[in-house]
């Protein structure tokens, strides 16, 4: 009697211990950051303190790609755990909710929820925030994307007309960049509001139940505002221009234009000649370094608040941006700048101070935090946790990462190589450890055969066409007729090139 009531005082404490061990997660958006990110020497003047010193007590992935390079289709594919491929959600419609076949999906978020934690969020996580709001009739038959959500974010404050000169296909109001606001005051500023209310998260987090909590930085996507002080950490001369080659584009296939044939980001050529490059690039730097600063101002409330040792923080950006590179600001691309993305986490089951170059994938997030939380693992995820990585960074995997822009154009980042196929069948291969920029095309070079081989046969074996509703960068290609259709104009193979 003694004894059985021993172990089972035993196996009580047992399960608490079990209990109160599930780590928490704070989880981290970037919007548009490319890996101009300090430790990973995207760009050499880049200055981010805050995620630099996250990566030295964690385990920071140097080598990691978007499967889409979109808001919409990258923060679906990470938060579903599916490729676009998989789902054809590529442009910034339709959400995915709408999509009878994923109405129900249960999320990243949501699977945490099943299994006691609670969820909060706010600023951008999904493309359209932390989820539409539901009508009220609404609220029974489907579950909310977060339990706790504050509708905060965004550009915030912004000036009374914009700081640049009008930009081209209709001056688009987000197309902008500069000093803002004149006064130094970070705090009317969205990213800073997020940051402010995901603090009070973390200080009164509640003590009997562990929670997934989400905060969404918009910056550094455009326009680009950031306070002087943010510009004053960069030289106000041409040292801040990433290295481009002239002529760069001469050996990428035509298709490659299709996939951001007319869009409101300028081209290189107009920045160059409205004197707005190294505008935009310190505009760009500053927004970077004052997001830094706000992810810091959350890492100092979790240690603050002694939970720090019980959190798992994982840090990831949607999708790069082009500052130049390959004669385009933006994103929409397939190589590395449009592709790779800081992804950083730390905490409970992370060796620290690892640097891990294995290519990896957004689409591997939603796995590994199953994994270190230890829910039950879900047999319907694309994604490879990253735990073996996470404790010896050494730990092989057995795949590249693919991003794809559209059904069938597709990227196979591998180690050593960038592959590049487009729908039309052309090709790019770049040897990224002879060519980190991406200047010359090998496809066409037959020395290269069994390398264009060993990629090839890791293209998606599912490639469905968009998804009903889909609109906002979508491209689509007959190879019937060899017509594409850009946002539901053809393109002809004799139009001219976009300026
Ligand atoms: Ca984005
Ligand atoms: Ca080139």
């Amino acid at each position: 009697m003694r004894l059985s009531l021993s172990l089972g005082i035993c196996l009580l404490l047992a399960a608490t211990a079990t209990a109160a061990e599930q780590p928490n997660v704070l989880f981290i958006a970037i919007d548009d950051q490319n890996d101009w990110i300090g430790h990973l020497g995207g760009h050499p003047l880049a200055r981010t303190p805050h995620l630099d010193a996250l990566a030295a007590r964690g385990t920071t992935f140097t080598n990691a790609h978007c499967q889409a390079p979109l808001c919409n289709p990258s923060r679906t594919s990470l938060l579903l755990g599916l490729r676009p491929t998989t789902t054809g959600i590529y442009g910034l419609a339709p959400w995915f909710r709408t999509i009878p076949e994923w109405a129900d999906r249960v999320t990243l978020p949501q699977h945490f929820a099943s299994h006691g934690y609670q969820t909060a969020a706010t600023g951008k996580i999904y493309h359209g925030g932390t989820g539409p709001h539901r009508r009220p009739q609404e609220t029974a038959v489907r579950r909310p994307e977060f339990e706790i959500t504050a509708p905060l974010g965004g550009v915030g404050t912004k000036p009374p007309r914009k700081l640049i000169p009008p930009t081209p296909l209709g001056n688009h109001p987000l197309m902008d960049w500069g000093v803002w606001p004149p006064d130094n005051d970070d705090t009317q500023k969205g990213d800073y509001q997020v940051a402010s209310w995901t603090v009070e998260q973390i200080k009164h987090a509640p003590k009997d139940q562990p929670f997934f909590l989400a905060a969404g930085f918009f910056l550094p996507h455009v326009p680009c505002y950031a306070t002087q002080q943010w510009f004053d950490l960069y030289p106000d001369d041409d040292t801040v221009l990433p290295p481009l080659q002239a002529g760069d584009r001469d050996d990428t296939p035509r298709f490659s234009w299709y996939l951001h044939w007319s869009l409101p980001e300028p081209r290189l050529r107009w920045v160059r000649e409205h004197n707005q490059w190294r505008n935009l690039v310190r505009s760009y730097l500053a927004c970077t370094s004052f997001v830094d600063a706000q992810i810091g101002r959350l890492l100092a409330a979790l240690d603050e608040s002694g939970q720090a040792e019980n959190t798992v923080v994982v840090v990831w950006g949607d999708h790069g941006w082009h500052l130049g590179e390959k004669a385009i600001t933006g994103k929409n691309t397939l190589w590395d700048r449009g592709t790779k993305v800081p992804l950083i986490f730390a905490g409970p089951g992370v060796t620290g101070g690892q640097r891990c170059s294995w290519p990896v994938e957004l689409l591997d997030i939603y796995p590994t935090l199953v994994e270190l939380a230890g829910l039950p693992a879900r047999a319907d995820l694309e994604g490879l946790s990253l735990a073996p990585q996470l404790s010896d960074a050494a730990a092989a995997r057995s795949r590249p990462a693919i991003t794809s822009h559209n059904q069938g154009n597709h990227a196979v980042r591998s180690e050593r190589w960038r592959y590049i196929q487009y729908a039309d069948g052309t090709e790019e291969l770049y040897d990224m450890q002879a060519d980190p920029h991406e200047w010359k095309n090998l496809a066409s070079n037959p020395t290269v055969d069994d390398v264009l081989a060993a990629h090839r046969r890791w293209l998606p074996t599912i490639d469905r066409p968009p998804a009903p509703g889909s609109a906002h960068r979508v491209l689509t290609y007959n190879p019937a007729t060899d017509e594409a259709v850009w946002e539901g104009t053809t393109i002809r193979r004799t139009d001219p090139l976009p300026r």
